[in-house]
């Protein structure tokens, strides 16, 4: 017998002990994650993973792939579902396809205040929202947050919805976002969020829209030096786990998992506002044009054909979508 061969039998042999031991769910979990080792998303998907870890007394253990290593969100989503992936934080944004409930947060100006959206979101409209996750093969843990998303460029500053008109913008990948851009008389692309500064530089697009945070650990703010208060949507993410990797767990492990998820979303959350503040620091000092939208009230105007069509096309959400639009 090769030396090689004696070794592949001593691994197989180790992990079939290590499966007799641990049960059929002992492998190591995959966590997706797109941004960058030091966001406070990657931060709290770590204190996750090891709190899961340390509770479970080592049984179930996990790495957490930063920075979109793992590919793009659309295909994660995908592979969450199929429990290729264990878990992963993804926002709602760009699963409309996938889970049509999660649209709901995703139209424009649909809450009135991000407090607003932690308190509906912790209570029966983020329930709501799991059970459409469930039925997809996806059990929400917590709620992370993602401030609100403002529209910058390298053109000018927007104060109004003809501000965006003629202009190409960058959208997370969602028909939603492409009406948006639209109702404005904008061009929206649907890009992944990987190659949006090679085209802000290269003028592939004028301009994209998102959070302080993401504005900044990306260095958009380098080649889009506009950055326009909207404030437009205000979207939540998800830390999910698969379906599969979520009834593979004893009841045991169900409880400490839903706890290390519950806790981490807190925790995600008070980062969440420290980065925000440091993040609009560093763009200010890197020169950025910060200007506030005074007047949203044309934009949310311009939203009229985009809610008509969504309710239209969607009959079975009107409830949901009233749910929040009536919430105090
Ligand atoms: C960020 C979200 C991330 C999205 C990204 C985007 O945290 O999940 O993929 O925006 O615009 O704010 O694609």
């Amino acid at each position: 017998m090769t030396h090689f061969r004696k070794l592949k039998l001593a691994g197989a042999t180790a992990l079939a002990a290590m499966s007799m031991v641990f049960g059929a769910g002992a492998a190591e979990w995959r966590g997706w994650n797109i941004h960058v080792e030091d966001y406070p998303v990657s931060v709290a998907m770590e204190s996750f993973m090891a709190e899961v870890t340390e509770k479970t007394g080592g049984e179930l253990t996990g790495t957490v792939f930063h920075a979109g290593v793992l590919g793009d969100q659309p295909d994660a989503i995908e592979q969450t579902r199929l429990g290729i992936m264990d878990f992963g934080v993804f926002s709602l944004g760009p699963m409309g396809q996938a889970v049509p409930e999660t649209n709901v947060v995703s139209l424009p100006f649909i809450f009135s205040s991000i407090d607003q959206m932690h308190r509906l979101m912790d209570g029966e409209v983020g329930a709501e929202i799991d059970k459409g996750l469930q039925a997809k093969g996806i059990v929400a843990l917590g709620w992370y947050d993602a401030g609100a998303r403002s529209f910058y460029n390298s053109q000018k500053p927007i104060n109004t919805p003809e501000d965006v008109a003629g202009m190409k913008i960058r959208v997370m990948s969602n028909d939603l976002f492409v009406g948006m851009v639209e109702a404005m008389g904008g061009n929206a692309t649907p890009m992944a969020f990987g190659e949006v500064y090679q085209s802000l530089q290269t003028g592939v697009v004028d301009g994209a829209e998102n959070n302080p945070p993401s504005y900044e650990s990306t260095n958009h703010y380098e080649v889009a030096k506009y950055y326009s208060l909207s404030e437009h949507l205000i979207i939540p993410e998800c830390l999910c786990m698969s379906k599969k990797t979520w009834d593979g767990l004893s009841a045991e492990q169900q409880e400490i998992v839903l706890a290390a998820g519950r806790a981490s979303a807190d925790y995600q959350r008070e980062l969440w506002a420290e980065r925000e503040q440091a993040s609009m620091d560093v763009i200010k000092a890197a020169g950025t044009e910060v200007n506030t939208v005074a007047d949203k009230a044309p934009f949310q105007a311009a939203m009229t054909e985009v809610y008509d069509k969504f309710l239209a096309d969607n009959p079975e959400l009107t409830d949901l979508v009233n749910m929040i639009r009536n919430a105090e």
